[in-house]
């Protein structure tokens, strides 16, 4: 079964155990609607303008690991005291949540990833989590364009191509592929 655990803001109120696999990435990439189309469900709140989701959303995935939806990074439009807050409580939860098991970091297929992104990454690398690419909206791009897209993303991130995978949360595309990815790095650990 796949349900919503709770949402939360710092470490004194996240779910016991843990066993997590958070899914970053600017706002707007397609976090939320990514998280609804690798679980077949209305999950996560989507949102048409940056920004929508503000909290760390936690759901338990048939008793293997939780899946953790959180706000994107790079919205211009927030104030600075949502950047400070927003910052404290993604540090907050990758210097101090235990047993994050993967993290799964979203670009958009159709543009080279920005300096949010590289930065984002960056800052993942340091607590040495194992981290998988999606490159999302790839119903945007065709076939030959996606291909180039994902050896500028390669390139640009500097990540090699096979941890990187094409999604598309709109056409539901990739989707098995990607669960299977994440179901042996969280049962088998590799
Ligand atoms: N074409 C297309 N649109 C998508 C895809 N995935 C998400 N979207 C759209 O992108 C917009 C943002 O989606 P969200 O899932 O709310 O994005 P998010 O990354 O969770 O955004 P924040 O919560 O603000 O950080 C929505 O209008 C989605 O319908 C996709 O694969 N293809
Ligand atoms: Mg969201």
């Amino acid at each position: 079964m796949i349900t919503f655990v709770k949402s939360c803001k710092l470490g004194n109120d996240w779910p016991k155990g843990g066993g997590d696999v958070v899914f970053v990435g600017r706002s707007n990439v397609g976090k939320s609607s990514f998280i609804n189309a690798l679980y077949n469900q209305n999950l996560a709140r989507v949102g048409k303008t940056a920004g929508k989701t503000r909290l760390l959303n936690f759901f338990d995935i048939n008793g293997q690991y939780l899946a953790v939806d959180v706000p994107g990074y790079g919205f211009a439009n927030r104030s600075q005291q949502e950047l400070i807050e927003f910052g404290k409580m993604m540090d907050n939860y990758f210097a101090n949540r235990e047993d994050i098991k993967l993290v799964v970091m979203l670009v958009d297929i159709r543009h080279k990833p920005s300096n949010d992104d590289i930065s984002m990454l960056k800052y993942l690398q340091s607590f040495h989590k194992k981290i998988l690419i999606v490159a999302n909206k790839a119903d945007k791009l065709s076939y030959s364009k996606s291909l180039a897209a994902i050896n500028e993303i390669s390139q640009t991130l500097g990540i090699a191509k096979n941890y990187i995978l094409k999604a598309s949360a709109l056409k539901k595309t990739n989707m098995a592929d990607i669960r299977t990815y994440i179901e042996n790095i969280v049962v088998q650990g590799d």
